[in-house]
């Protein structure tokens, strides 16, 4: 199946030859990885060849145009995995602004913000603000959402989209499509785009001629990557069988801090690197999460992605490059770099009413209590959690590391929970009669 896929990737990328950028030296440096690609290449050489063509004097005929992709800034994020998250999203948007080619527009992926407060969305926009290109796009990422079901997040970021923040918009004979997969999680799933927005999705695409090239994005994976991490979308399948008569579908994520790819027929999937820090290959580490590395090689594992319109070749050529620019390569599956995991080890707790949100897990996971009692959890992750009833007896706020939340059992009964950001954490308690 690797082979069979890897020759898709191979006839699709040299359709793309004429362009002056080597792909077929790509491939060699890409390496299978779950279910996905992972890019492990430095990003300096090919960029700057890239650069180099569009920047000539023969680029520009056609309507050749190129954006960027952001994702994952978290500004308000301060953890050892990255203690200036802000600076980080500067170095990218400088990175943007010096660009031989000027990106059209930015398409920023999702979890701009930590945990939602407006300083951190204050701060985001002031980076932003410094961009060349005026013109950004945003999908909200879980961490985007956390008060007031992301009225925030619309008011600031989603005006004259529907529903909870979708929207297409068209750039010089490219459709482009904004989803948004991160509301309404249900316990021990994935991401979710829910009817509506499968029904306007429907509606969007109707009529357009197949040649349009489209792109779709969203800020978790619109493929399955890793489900045991959330690291996918439930309904995705029903998204993308309105593409299949398309020509051209590119799809662009964000979520999980690091490059992925896949080629199925004519659906090219990419993820992004994040701003931020940086997360563990799927299955590497017991749970996603920041992980740390050496603070000189933090640049290297932070990047963005730059997105080339060829009207030649009728598709999209997507290079990602890294904040440092250096253009030595870097080892895949963040290999060869010694990382470790940030979250502190899950050891359970004896107190029958307190319970440990710890490297993306509830622990324990179930307990039994004598009814009246209390519970508290307390946030021991360097990411924000909540713990949410299932049956919407009780809703925590988003929990910062540290942080707890109480609740007082009065009635005998099963209470199961979750947390909305991350609903595969589950849990429960049970509440026995006297
Ligand atoms: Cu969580």
């Amino acid at each position: 199946m690797a082979n069979k896929k890897q020759d898709l990737i191979d006839q699709r990328l040299q359709d793309l030859n004429n362009d002056g950028v080597d792909r077929r030296g790509f491939l060699k440096c890409m390496a299978w990885a779950g279910t996905g690609l992972v890019w492990t290449i430095g990003g300096g050489i090919p960029v700057s060849r890239a650069f180099a063509k569009s920047s000539g004097k023969d680029a520009g005929k056609g309507a050749d145009f190129s954006f960027v992709q952001i994702s994952d800034s978290h500004i308000g994020f301060n953890k050892p995995a990255n203690p200036d998250v802000t600076a980080t999203l500067q170095t990218a948007i400088n990175k943007i602004n010096a660009m031989p080619h000027k990106p059209d527009f930015i398409i920023h992926t999702g979890d701009l913000s930590q945990l939602s407060k407006p300083s951190e969305f204050d701060t985001l926009d002031q980076v932003l603000k410094g961009a060349s290109p005026k013109q950004i796009y945003f999908v909200p990422g879980e961490h985007d959402m956390l008060t007031d079901n992301g009225e925030q997040y619309l008011q600031r970021y989603g005006k004259g989209t529907k529903g909870a923040g979708w929207y297409s918009f068209d750039q010089k004979g490219v459709h482009f499509v904004g989803l948004v997969n991160v509301v309404n999680l249900k316990a021990g799933g994935l991401g979710s785009l829910g009817h509506e927005q499968l029904e306007w999705l429907e509606d969007d695409l109707k009529g357009r001629s197949a040649s349009t090239p489209i792109v779709l994005f969203a800020h978790i994976p619109l493929w399955t990557i890793y489900p045991d991490w959330g690291w996918g979308t439930e309904d995705s399948e029903q998204a993308l069988s309105y593409v299949k008569r398309f020509g051209s579908v590119t799809v662009l994520n964000g979520h999980i801090h690091q490059v992925m790819q896949k080629v199925e027929g004519k659906v090219s999937f990419h993820t992004a690197m994040s701003t931020a820090f940086p997360q563990p290959a799927p299955g590497t580490a017991p749970s996603a999460g920041p992980m740390k590395v050496p603070a000189e090689q933090l640049q290297r594992v932070l990047g963005i992605t730059d997105v080339n319109y060829l009207v030649s070749g009728n598709s999209l050529a997507i290079i990602d490059s890294l904040l440092d620019g250096s253009s030595s390569s870097m080892s895949g599956n963040g290999g060869g770099t010694d990382m470790a995991m940030m979250a502190s080890g899950g050891a359970s707790t004896d107190a029958a009413t307190e319970v440990k949100i710890d490297n993306f897990a509830f622990t324990p996971r179930a307990i039994t209590i004598k009814r009246g009692k209390q519970v508290t959890w307390v946030n021991h992750d360097d990411i924000p959690h909540t713990v949410d009833s299932t049956q919407g007896k009780f809703k925590s706020s988003a929990l910062d590391t540290d942080q707890k939340f109480e609740f007082r059992f009065t009635e005998p009964g099963e209470y199961p929970y979750y947390c909305r950001m991350h609903p595969k954490m589950t849990g429960s308690i049970v509440v026995q009669s006297d």
